[in-house]
């Protein structure tokens, strides 16, 4: 590859799934690049390495997130780190695989051969190591030891089926595994079915799902207007007539929706009291659109993209309450 330093030899290669320019790379001497825009970019030095040991393994990007990557080390070192997640493109890393006084579940200091983070759920990380294959389902922060009837052995490479029906991972020494992941989903409920916020409150909504399989609890959440975090928090924003939908990430034939009213916030500084100090807050907003600088949202009473005589209005008949 052009633009790498001479002498570079590369271990492994991560590509991008959603740009096909972006490539990551692991190289000798513990180095790693990231390309963007046809630039290479090096990163490190990686927290808890073990100088001149270090081997580096394995880079995955998050297939839905760019900024997001996991890279592995397969170092002879047990007290050195082998596991890292960036969030930030890898100009910073963090150790995902705990320390030798606190265990996430990944037993600390063995080698990892590779990491991939799941095609339908990036809160699902896969990492092959010397004691088998490992999983995490909150993107790396815990994991635990995965796959009914796989042997206790180093696991070198992972192929997800793209429909997610199967996992097969190729061992050192064992052959070749496959798991089935068959589920079958029988129904998705959204709750609290209906709610009514202000504008600027939050509200936590759950999905619960019934059927079998892995994975059965993950849905994608999404709402028709204010903002929904993927955890399925949703914050008014304007007010109006809006859905959150749940739809079930192992089959998305499934899904439920909530309604949610939102009403205007008269207490536009949330001390309690709708006074004079409120009036001036819609004061220092009047006259603006979203996107222009000084736009406050909950100053929009009437929710209509814009802040003027009408929200004036709506907001005195809420005066002194
Ligand atoms: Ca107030
Ligand atoms: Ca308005």
């Amino acid at each position: 590859m052009t633009g790498l330093p001479g002498g570079t030899e590369i271990r492994n290669v991560g590509s991008s799934f959603l740009n096909s320019s972006a490539l990551a790379v692991v190289c000798n001497g513990g180095m790693g690049y990231i390309r963007e825009a046809s630039v290479w970019r090096a990163f490190g030095p990686l927290p808890g390495q073990a100088g001149s040991l270090i081997s580096l393994s394995s880079i995955a990007f998050d297939p839905r997130d760019d900024r997001t990557l996991f890279m592995g080390s397969v170092a002879l070192d047990p007290d050195a780190h082998h596991l890292w997640k960036t969030q930030n493109g890898g100009l910073t890393w963090t150790a995902a695989d705990g320390n030798s006084a606190a265990s996430n579940g990944l037993p600390f200091g063995i080698p990892v051969h590779l990491v991939q983070v799941d095609r339908l759920d990036s809160r699902v990380v896969f990492a092959g190591t010397d004691f088998g294959l490992y999983r995490s389902v909150d993107a790396g922060a815990t994991w635990s030891r995965y796959g009914e009837g796989l042997p206790w052995v180093a696991v070198r490479d992972l192929f997800e089926a793209e429909d997610g029906s199967f996992l097969r991972v190729a061992t050192y020494g064992r052959g070749v595994w496959e798991l089935p992941l068959a589920f079958s989903v029988q129904s998705l409920r959204v709750s609290p079915a209906t709610v009514t916020l202000k504008a600027g409150q939050s509200q936590a909504f759950s999905a619960s799902v019934t059927g079998s399989g892995e994975l059965l609890s993950f849905s994608n959440w999404r709402s028709t207007g204010g903002r929904i975090t993927s955890r399925g928090i949703f914050t008014g924003t304007l007010p109006g007539q809006f859905s959150v939908i749940a739809t079930s990430l192992l089959d998305p034939s499934r899904s439920d929706a909530a309604s949610v009213t939102v009403t205007a916030q008269p207490d536009l500084n949330v001390d309690g009291r709708v006074d004079v100090l409120d009036l001036a807050e819609l004061a220092k907003s009047f006259g603006t659109h979203p996107g222009n600088a000084g736009y406050v949202y909950l100053s929009d009473q009437n929710g209509d993209g814009e802040i003027d005589d009408l929200d004036v209005g709506l907001w005195l008949g809420a005066f002194g309450n």
